[in-house]
């Protein structure tokens, strides 16, 4: 059978929670102060079963100071009965309630005109004619006006069957997101231990069913459940449940909280919205207001941050605004949500929850973030999710942070995945979804950073892979990494080995025993320093028979361009380090004469240890190098 929850509005004393008593027998106002005072100041329950259809009443207070317990209520409301006593006609709160149902965007409810025992039938026109011009042009345009008398019961059975037909015509709940219920009562009952209400606004909660308790992130188990007073092994999406739950105390729950499934929600303090503020507002939703933000079951003060160019939302005007909350808060996507202000405390705007995990927005970012918010606007499944995805820049979305962002069931979200992927719009890397810009970026990014590589060390065989990921991929998840580079490998552009990342363009490839050769010669010349050996006998000595002479000279070139062999003359070389340390002995050598700086054959031979078949070679190779200039027979050392 279908449950549709109907929450009451109206003005203080007009009647409502006489109303409720009088269709369902149950009298909402339940605490011994609300009793004795007479009035409504927390939220009643009561239910009503009409046969198709099963109506669960949550009945708010009127007073204007418990509007804060009323939002409470008003949050998972499918229908509402908007309460006008015949003998007082509209006023303030019967204003502010309506305003507060068009707001979160309540789309049935009738008017119901109460204590019309007390008017006679010209005051009733009156009221019946004050109720019309009040929800003219809202979705309440076309509802039925019932009027009843509770003292009387006349009406009563006309009401009912109003409210079965609205009732029946209330749209099925959208069955894509996962289970939420935002609490908005907790206590222990003798023998079972914490209970906690709420209206079910998605999903479906079952017996035995682990599930979190957010923002505190407490593990809880579900032992039992009510809806309509009746224990069921399965509670679902618009019931008003009582739940039985184990692992938590009910003191350490609270209004506000939020029950969903373990580890698939987060709190945020961020969040994007488009935010509507009310036509009579004597003022404009501005940058850094401080508001009272009112989202399920919670209230939160929160810090605004208009999108809009002008840096507000004027009265009667809509537009995008930025809300960094004071406490954290569970919310979704479509999410509604009322503003009210700081002090003294007046409903004055409300609007839908865009983005629910948004990043702060600085002045110069504004114009983009609005560009892309409203490209949200009508977006389908799967452009939401890219839009999620590609806001996460390089970083990447993985699946569990996807499912938190929207909310959505897993096939839900397996489908928009898909699809968004199908049209080009990401790509998912090993369970990380990243936007095929941020994608494609990447991948160019590491393909000039190799090229770079090889460009400065050519010898090297190619750049060390942490290199690269710390140089490119520093905001990039690890799986994105690897995806790049298998893209690339597939392109052919890269070529990845266990350590080393390298173009497919360079082609210093070595073999294996070339690259033994390479390293086994410079290490002779290393070695050797300046007794260089006869090159004969460096190349036999590191290639064996291998190749012969013609491949040892190509491994030979590679050291000279690499750097680290010089040629000195003809088939003489030595190790770089071997004549760099030369060349700083002839300095200290030059330093330590004093101002005449310089050297003969004789004294150049003692200071190097060579004999004079490498000694000319070497001096004329400082000569060239303009470390020492010739000066007859002697080297003036510069
Ligand atoms: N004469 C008359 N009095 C009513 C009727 N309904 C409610 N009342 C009275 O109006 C007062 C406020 O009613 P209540 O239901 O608490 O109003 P609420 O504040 O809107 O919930 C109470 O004293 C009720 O007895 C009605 O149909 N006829
Ligand atoms: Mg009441």
């Amino acid at each position: 059978m279908r449950s549709v929850i109907v929450g009451t509005a109206g003005h203080i004393d007009h009647g409502k929670t006489s109303l409720v008593r009088a269709l369902t027998g149950v009298d909402a106002d339940r605490l011994p102060e609300e009793k004795r005072r007479g009035i409504t100041i927390d939220l009643g329950f009561a239910e009503l079963d009409l046969g198709d259809v099963r109506l669960g009443f949550v009945d708010v207070p009127g007073h204007e100071r418990f509007v804060k317990n009323m939002l409470a209520g008003a949050h998972g409301v499918d229908l509402v009965a908007l309460v006008i006593a015949s003998d007082e006609g509209v006023m303030p709160q019967t204003r502010e309630h309506f305003d507060i149902c068009r707001l979160l965007d309540v789309k049935s409810g009738l008017v119901v005109l109460t204590k019309t025992d007390m008017v006679d039938e010209e005051l009733l026109e009156l009221v019946r004619a004050e109720a019309e011009e009040l929800v003219a042009g809202s979705f309440l345009e076309d509802a039925p006006i019932v009027a009843v008398s509770a003292r009387t019961g006349q009406g009563i059975e006309e009401l009912k069957e109003a409210l079965r037909e609205a009732a029946l015509g209330v749209p099925a709940r959208a069955s894509d997101a996962v289970a939420r219920l935002p609490v908005d009562r907790s206590f222990t009952m003798r023998g079972f231990g914490a209970v906690v209400t709420g209206t079910l606004v998605a999903g479906e909660i079952e017996e035995g069913q682990e599930l979190e308790l957010l923002p505190a992130g407490v593990r809880v188990r579900v032992r039992g459940l009510q809806v309509h007073g009746a224990g069921v092994r399965k509670a679902e999406a618009g019931q008003r449940t009582a739940i039985n739950l184990g692992g938590v105390e009910a003191s350490s729950v609270e209004r506000g909280m939020t029950l969903a499934p373990a580890g698939r929600l987060n709190a945020t303090q961020i969040v994007d919205a488009r935010v509507a503020v009310l036509a009579d507002s004597p003022r404009p939703l501005k940058t850094r207001q401080r508001v009272r933000v009112h989202h399920g079951t919670s209230e939160s003060l929160a810090r605004v941050a208009v999108l809009e160019e002008s840096g507000e939302i004027a009265p009667g005007a809509s537009g995008l605004a930025q809300l960094r909350l004071e406490s954290p808060i569970v919310a979704l996507p479509g999410d509604r949500f009322i503003v009210r202000t700081y002090s003294p405390q007046r409903t004055f705007a409300g609007g839908e929850i865009l983005d629910a995990h948004a990043q702060k927005r600085r002045g110069r970012d504004r114009t983009a973030a609005r560009e892309r918010l409203a490209a949200l606007d009508g977006a389908d499944d799967a452009a939401r999710l890219a839009f999620f995805v590609v806001s996460s820049g390089e970083r990447g979305l993985r699946r569990a942070e996807a499912a938190s962002r929207t909310g959505w069931r897993d096939d839900v979200l397996d489908r928009s995945v898909s699809e968004a992927r199908s049209r080009g719009a990401i790509i998912e890397a090993e369970g990380v979804l990243v936007g095929c810009d941020a994608f494609e970026r990447l991948q160019r990014a590491a393909t000039e950073e190799v090229e770079a590589h090889h460009a400065r060390e050519p010898l090297s065989r190619g750049m060390a892979r942490e290199t690269l990921r710390e140089r490119v991929f520093a905001h990039a998840a690890q799986e994105i990494f690897r995806a790049v580079l298998r893209r690339a490998e597939d392109e052919g552009a890269l070529i990845a080995e266990r350590e080393l990342v390298r173009s497919s363009r360079h082609s210093m490839e070595l073999s294996p025993a070339d690259a033994e050769a390479r390293e086994l010669l410079e290490k002779i010349y290393r070695d050797a320093a300046l007794e260089a050996p006869n090159l004969e006998e460096a190349f036999a000595r590191a290639g064996g028979d291998a190749g012969g002479r013609e491949r040892m000279r190509k491994i030979l070139q590679l050291l000279i361009d690499a750097g680290a062999l010089v040629r000195v003359s003809g088939d003489l070389f030595f190790h770089r380090d071997a004549l760099e340390r030369l060349a700083s002995a002839l300095r200290e050598y030059a330093d330590a004469r004093g101002p005449e700086r310089l050297i003969d054959v004789a004294a150049f031979k003692q200071l190097s240890g060579v004999s004079r078949k490498y000694a000319i070679p070497l001096l004329e190779y400082f000569d060239r190098e303009r470390i020492t200039r010739r000066a007859g027979d002697r080297r003036i050392i510069l």
